[in-house]
């Protein structure tokens, strides 16, 4: 068995905490992991539907989501919560809420990298002034300064980040 435990994916827009984060719960769910995952987009189409990107709109994005990672860690899940989650203040809120069980992990990719890759055309439009306020751009990205676990993700091996996050998972919920 385990216990719950809430795994925070921090990292800029396209570092790939979506992709890591799915692609573990797949792995862990076919270990027997009661695994589950928060993650920004699903959360801003309808819980976080209310919330743009102002900074306290994101704090809240960011309590919400702790809350609900709360009651699954509760029912006894493994919870990986893939949000942006910019600021160094808005993270200790999450590990306040969150209290035992709560490991940051920090998915990093450099701005250039994430900006290459641009999966929907957001840092152009940023560039471009078509979107003010985005994350690395025209607001601010607070790197985690120790987070329980960094996993690069702009060396090319989805494979490597993810074995590393599920490795890392699995050392921490085993009883
Ligand atoms: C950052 C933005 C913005 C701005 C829209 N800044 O790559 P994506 O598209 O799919 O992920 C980003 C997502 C960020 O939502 P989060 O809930 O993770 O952010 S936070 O934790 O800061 O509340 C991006 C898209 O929304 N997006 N505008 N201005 N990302």
């Amino acid at each position: 068995g385990h216990k719950g435990s809430v795994f925070w994916l921090t990292g800029l827009s396209g570092a790939g905490k979506s992709t890591l984060a799915r692609a573990a719960e797949n792995a862990l769910f076919a270990a027997g992991v009661d695994v589950s995952v928060l993650d920004g987009d699903t959360l801003r189409a309808g819980l976080c539907k209310d919330l743009g990107f102002a900074e306290a709109d994101r704090t809240e994005n960011v309590r919400r989501a702790a809350e609900v990672a709360r009651i699954l860690r509760d029912a006894g899940q493994v919870v990986l919560v893939a949000l942006i989650s910019p600021l160094r203040s808005d993270r200790e809120l999450a590990r306040q809420i969150i209290g035992e069980g709560f490991e940051e992990v920090f998915v990093d990719a450099d701005l250039g990298t994430c900006e290459q890759r641009d999966p929907k055309g957001l840092y152009a439009a940023a560039r471009a002034g078509k979107i003010s306020g985005f994350t690395g751009i025209d607001a601010p990205y607070e790197a985690p300064q120790a987070p329980a676990l960094r996993v690069a993700t702009d060396n090319g091996s989805v494979e490597k980040a993810v074995s590393q996050l599920v490795s890392f998972v699995e050392g921490s919920v085993r009883t």
